[in-house]
C-alpha cells in the first residue's frame, strides 16, 4: 500500500509572482508531509518557462530536500512549459535528490511495489508501440506520469498555440497496463476511464491567468493504492486563492457602479485573481479607460491580481440621436435614489439594454 500525492502545472515565475507560488509549494508539501505520503508526483509544468526553471531550481530543490528527508520519494517530469525557450538538453540537469526523469522517451523504475513509467513531455508520442516498458509485476501497482493531452480533453488545436502538448493514444495505458494515469497539462481537474486506467488531471494547484479552466477550488489529488483499484480524493489548496470573474454594467461615464464594486471587496481575497469586464454604452471612452484603471489601481491594492477590461460602446452618434435622449430623460426621472442594492443594478441593466436597442437601430440601414 502506497500514497501519492500528485500535482502538475504549478508554473512557478520569478519575479513578482514567486512569492505567491512558493505560497502554493509549501501548502503542497505541507500537505505531502501531514499525509506522510510516500510518494510526490509532479507531472509536469513546474516552472513556467526554461529561464524560470534555470533561477529557481536550487531554491526549489531546497524547499523540496527536507520533503525527501521525511522518506516522500519526489517523481518530477518536464512539461511543454520547461523546454520554453529553453538552452540546452533538460536532461543534463540534476536535480538530486529529486528524481527529475527529462530523459525521452521514457524512464521505467519500481519503488515500494509501484511501477513507474515516467514519459517526459514530447510533441508526439508515435514511437510508443516499440518502446521497451518491462511486462508488470503481478500484484504489482503500475502509474505512469505523463504531461500531455488525451483522447478525452483534445478537441482540436490547442488554444495555446506557443505551448502546444504531445497527445497520448487511449492505446498507450492499455497496452502497458497502467492503473493509475498522473496526468498533467489541464489547468481544471479531472478523471477518465481510458483502457483500464484511471486518467486523472488533478488540474493547477494554483491561478495561472484569467480564464475559466482556473475557475473553482484549486486542488492537488491523493492517490492511496492497495485496494482493487486506487482510491483518489482532492484536497483544496487555499494558498492558491480564487480566479473571479464579474460582467458589470458601467454608468455613463464608464464607472462601475460603487456597490458592485464593494460587493467584489467583500468578496475576493488577497490571493484571488479579479477580471472585471466593464460592458455597456458609455458617453467616452476615454474617460471610461481612465476609470476602469482606477477601478484596477483600486482592487490591485486588495487582491492578488486585477485585470479590468473594457467592453463599452462609445455613445457619440448616440446622444445626437433624438430617441437615445428622450430614453434617457424618462429614465433619469425614475432612476432609484438608493444606489444601493437591487433596484438601482435593474435600473442601470434596464439602461444599458435600452441604449444598446437605440444603438443597434440606429445603425439599421434606412
Ligand atoms: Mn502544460
Amino acid at each position: 500500500m502506497a500514497k501519492i500525492i500528485h500535482t502538475a502545472d504549478l508554473h512557478i515565475r520569478d519575479g513578482a509572482e514567486k512569492t505567491y507560488c512558493y505560497a502554493v509549494l509549501d501548502e503542497v508539501l505541507d500537505l505531502a508531509r501531514s499525509e506522510k505520503a510516500d510518494f510526490l508526483v509532479i507531472a509536469g509544468d513546474l516552472f513556467d518557462s526554461f529561464s524560470d526553471f534555470e533561477a529557481l531550481r536550487r531554491e526549489v530543490v531546497q524547499k523540496l530536500f527536507r520533503l525527501h528527508e521525511e522518506r516522500c520519494r519526489i517523481i518530477y517530469i518536464p512539461g511543454n512549459h520547461e523546454a520554453r525557450g529553453a538552452s540546452s538538453d533538460l536532461s543534463a540537469f540534476s536535480l538530486d535528490p529529486v528524481q527529475f526523469y527529462a530523459k525521452a522517451p521514457f524512464v521505467f523504475f519500481e519503488a515500494a511495489g509501484v511501477e513507474f513509467v515516467c514519459v517526459p513531455h514530447a510533441a508526439n508520442y508515435d514511437g510508443y508501440r516499440d518502446w521497451k516498458v518491462p511486462a508488470k509485476k503481478p500484484g504489482s501497482l503500475r502509474v505512469a506520469v505523463i504531461h500531455a493531452l488525451n483522447s478525452t480533453v483534445y478537441t482540436g488545436p490547442d488554444d495555446e498555440a506557443d505551448s502546444k502538448a504531445g497527445v497520448i493514444e487511449d492505446d498507450f495505458f492499455a497496452r502497458f497496463a497502467v492503473d493509475y494515469a498522473a496526468m498533467g497539462h489541464v489547468h481544471s481537474g479531472r478523471v477518465h476511464r481510458i483502457g483500464g486506467a484511471l486518467a486523472c488531471y488533478p488540474g493547477s494547484p494554483r491561478v495561472w491567468r484569467a480564464h475559466v479552466r482556473e475557475a473553482g477550488p484549486r486542488t492537488v489529488t491523493v492517490v492511496e493504492t492497495g485496494g482493487a483499484e486506487p482510491a483518489l480524493r482532492t484536497v483544496e489548496i487555499r494558498a492558491a486563492g480564487r480566479f473571479r470573474e464579474y460582467v458589470l454594467p458601467a454608468e455613463l461615464d464608464g464607472t462601475a457602479p460603487l456597490t458592485a464594486v464593494q460587493r467584489i471587496e467583500a468578496e475576493a481575497g488577497p490571493a484571488d485573481l479579479v477580471k472585471v469586464r466593464l460592458t455597456g454604452v458609455v458617453e467616452d471612452e476615454n474617460a471610461a479607460a481612465a476609470a476602469a484603471a482606477a477601478l484596477r489601481e483600486r482592487l490591485q491594492g486588495k487582491v492578488r491580481l486585477a485585470e479590468v477590461d473594457l467592453e463599452t460602446a462609445p455613445a457619440s452618434r448616440l446622444l445626437a440621436n433624438g430617441m437615445a435622449k428622450a430614453f434617457l430623460a424618462e429614465l433619469d426621472a425614475v432612476r432609484p435614489d438608493e444606489t444601493d442594492g437591487p433596484d438601482y443594478r435593474r435600473w442601470l441593466l434596464a439602461r444599458q439594454y435600452g441604449l444598446e436597442e437605440i444603438a443597434a437601430r440606429s445603425e439599421e440601414p434606412e
